[in-house]
């Protein structure tokens, strides 16, 4: 019974930025549990690599290229995933984004162009979604993918915690408005996790790589497939009357104050 309840099996999941990184191990998990996986991005050859990489560990990816910012470029490749490949019942709002520059230095294009990916893309990507697929077919999954800044500030991303901090209350709203069409909007929120956008200040000896070891409870950073469990819950019969929440997966930072550096 409990396995049924998290089977993907003739569902079609859309990740965006699928091709590496957190957007690529949820969109594994999701083809673990069943799921046919379509991917974008803005760059053609890293769909290219990313469907070879798929393809390497036996998932055949549909890879298309376009922008979850431009509203007519959504709803034209929306509308071609639809003929060549048929409704999407589960949506990835992974595309994102960040900008490390303290706001005095922060110009407003730059504040611009981090909402607009992080948190107007989830608008526009969903609205589409929705509008072709969901609330015909009275059924349908979305995720978004939220960020410790959901929650707490820090020095040098204003744009990018504006913009997570906006797509938590933006998932509620969806929620609101259509958990009526039998659609789950919910969130993940993961802590600090090893990827590219990650890994400036991730290096061995930067203050803010000690700092996140020891500021997380469970003492390391995130692997993408730490995120694998929530995501097949999230888009599953299991999560049927869960809506607007966002699940955080931080191995714990959340959850405490903080230690002192030399406290066991
Ligand atoms: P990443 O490695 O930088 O991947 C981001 C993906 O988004 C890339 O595939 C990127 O494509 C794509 N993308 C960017 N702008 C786009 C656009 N306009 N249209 C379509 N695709 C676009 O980042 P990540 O670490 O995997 O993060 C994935 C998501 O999780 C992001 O929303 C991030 O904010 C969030 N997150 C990450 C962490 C973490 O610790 N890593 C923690 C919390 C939340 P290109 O590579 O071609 O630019
Ligand atoms: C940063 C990091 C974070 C993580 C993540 C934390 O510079 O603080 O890049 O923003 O990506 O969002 O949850």
């Amino acid at each position: 019974m409990s396995q049924k309840l998290f089977n993907l099996t003739g569902k079609t999941a859309l990740v965006t930025g699928g091709t590496h990184g957190l957007g690529m191990a949820i969109a594994t998990g999701l083809a673990e549990a069943g799921a046919s996986i379509v991917i974008n991005d803005i760059f053609e050859d890293k769909l290219v690599t990313a469907t070879e990489q798929y393809k390497a560990i036996g998932i055949d990816v549909k890879a298309y290229l376009f922008d979850v910012t431009k509203e007519e470029q959504v709803k034209d490749y929306l509308d071609k995933i639809g003929k060549e490949i048929g409704p999407i019942d589960i949506l990835v709002n992974n595309a994102g984004i960040i900008k490390r520059i303290p706001m005095l230095e922060l110009s407003v294009d730059e504040f611009r162009e981090v909402v607009d990916i992080d948190l107007v893309g989830p608008f526009i990507m969903s609205k589409y979604t929705v509008a072709n697929f969901m609330k015909p077919r009275k059924s349908g999954k979305i995720i978004n993918m939220c960020s410790m800044m959901s929650e707490l500030g820090r020095n040098s991303v204003a744009a990018y915690a504006a913009a997570k901090g906006g797509l938590k209350m933006l998932t509620r709203n969806m929620a609101t408005e259509w958990a009526k069409y039998n659609i789950q909007i919910n969130g993940i929120g993961p802590g600090y996790f090893a990827t590219a956008q990650t890994a400036p200040i991730r290096t061995e000896g930067h203050p803010f790589n000690e700092f996140i070891i020891n500021r997380t409870p469970a003492a390391r950073w995130g692997d993408p497939d730490d995120l694998k469990g929530t995501a097949i819950f999230l888009a599953s019969a299991a999560s049927d009357f869960v809506n607007g929440q966002v699940v955080y997966v931080d191995g714990g930072i959340l959850a405490t104050i903080g230690k002192p550096h030399n406290e066991e």
